[in-house]
């Protein structure tokens, strides 16, 4: 078993990650400087789920399973010597990094939200790497990249596992074959960041023989896995809001306070899909496969379906009676795309999917209706747009 830093771990993706991690016997560090929690407070939401304050979820959690998780509140990309003095103390073997501003409307939303995105994502990466080299530990760094670091349409090709295959003609007509980072191509300021970080991946896999995975990730839907559903206290947070909340779980709180569902535009963008249950278990596999020392960055794509918006919202209507309300869309986006993505990695490492088809249902009552009255209403609408009126 390893000892784990889970950066970022008071987080959507990082708290279900942190328990699963230590419930299958790792021992397990967040490091966090709950940075989510104060953005919640500046935008006056709250997650649609009762979620209670760190020490308290991390109690609950020895108190229940006899597993202790650690916490230390560092701000990562601004503190490095902490960060670099916990690295050495802790020694640990995987560093598995969430600790980024993940949600794309907020990055948008203004020059301070593009310029704290940008210093916070980026500084975050590197220091995360320049503390690896410099403990002189051989550290597997486990990063949550994006899906859309790729942009979105592939002309039907499905979108490779990280690198494309090209063929170049040489001065004497001969061919010669390479393989290169696929194409970035990336729709917001936070999807930017994510391109950058896996430049900053390529140079320290190449340089120190920094042993790295970078996980792109889908749209994450659901809220629950086996361990945050054991007790109230260890809940999982769900935002629904026009700036995190993202589009199924959004449909899904819509329908269930009776809100037309807000697609925006024709609702012909297609998107790959994840369950919040199948993100910790990727994690998990990521760690039991890590590259060999001087193997290149491992490139995983971390989705198990993808889904047009539109039949998304069909989809719910069918299951809840919900009404659709096409809006105009505030992002600049393409209207309409197909998607295809090369997802055999997980799959052959053993990753069984949990389906929208037969998973969505359980959603929609034990968390949307179930919580629907802690519902803000005034905070469903997507205010924050790509482009100056
Ligand atoms: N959308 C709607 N209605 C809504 C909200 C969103 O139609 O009420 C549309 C958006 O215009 C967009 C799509 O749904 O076309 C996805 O939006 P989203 O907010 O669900 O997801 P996104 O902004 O892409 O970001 C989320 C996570 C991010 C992660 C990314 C994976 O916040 O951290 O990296 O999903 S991916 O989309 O595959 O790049």
């Amino acid at each position: 078993m390893a000892r784990i830093m889970v950066l970022g771990g008071d987080g959507f993706c990082g708290w279900p990650t942190s328990l699963h991690l230590s419930r299958r016997g790792h021992d397990v560090t967040i490091v966090d400087n709950l940075s989510r929690r104060r953005i919640d407070g500046e935008l006056g939401i709250e997650s649609l789920t009762p979620i209670r304050p760190i020490e308290e979820r991390i109690a609950a959690w020895e108190e229940l399973t006899n597993h202790k998780i650690g916490f230390e509140n560092v701000t990562i990309g601004k503190d490095f010597g902490a960060l670099l003095a916990l690295i050495r103390e802790i020694k640990p073997e995987v560093i598995v990094h969430f600790a980024e501003q993940r949600a794309a409307p907020y990055s948008m939303k203004s020059a301070a939200h593009k310029r704290y995105t940008v210093d916070n994502n980026l500084n975050a990466t590197h220091d995360v790497l320049a503390a690896i080299v410099e403990s002189g530990l051989d550290i597997h760094l486990v990063h949550l990249g994006t899906m859309g670091v790729y942009g979105y349409g592939t002309a039907g090709m499905a979108i490779p596992e990280g690198y494309l295959k090209i063929k170049l003609e040489k001065p004497d007509g001969t061919e010669f074959e390479h393989e290169i980072l696929y194409p970035a191509n990336p729709g917001s300021i936070y999807h930017m960041t994510k391109t950058q970080d896996a430049l900053f991946f390529f140079f320290y896999n190449k340089n120190d023989q920094v042993r790295i995975t970078d996980l792109h990730q889908g749209i994450v839907w659901g809220t629950e896995t086996d361990e945050t559903a054991m007790d109230e206290r260890l809940i999982n947070r769900f935002d629904y809001d026009g700036e995190y909340g993202t589009v199924l779980n959004r449909f899904l709180v819509q329908a269930a306070v009776g809100h037309p569902l807000t697609v925006h535009g024709t609702g012909g963008q297609t998107r790959a899909f994840i369950h919040i249950r199948d993100t910790a278990r990727c994690v998990e596999l990521a760690i039991d496969n890590p590259p060999a020392k001087g193997e290149r960055v491992a490139i995983r794509n971390q989705m198990t379906e993808t889904h047009r918006l539109r039949d998304l919202a069909g989809m719910i209507r069918e299951m809840t009676g919900a009404e659709i309300a096409m809006v105009e869309n505030p992002r600049k986006e393409d209207p309409e795309n197909d998607l295809h993505v090369d997802n055999a990695g997980f799959l052959d490492l053993g990753l069984e999917p949990t389906r929208l088809a037969t998973g969505l249902m359980e959603e929609i009552a034990g968390i949307a209706e179930k919580y629907a009255e802690r519902c803000d209403k005034t905070k469903i609408p997507a205010t924050s747009k790509w482009r100056n009126a």
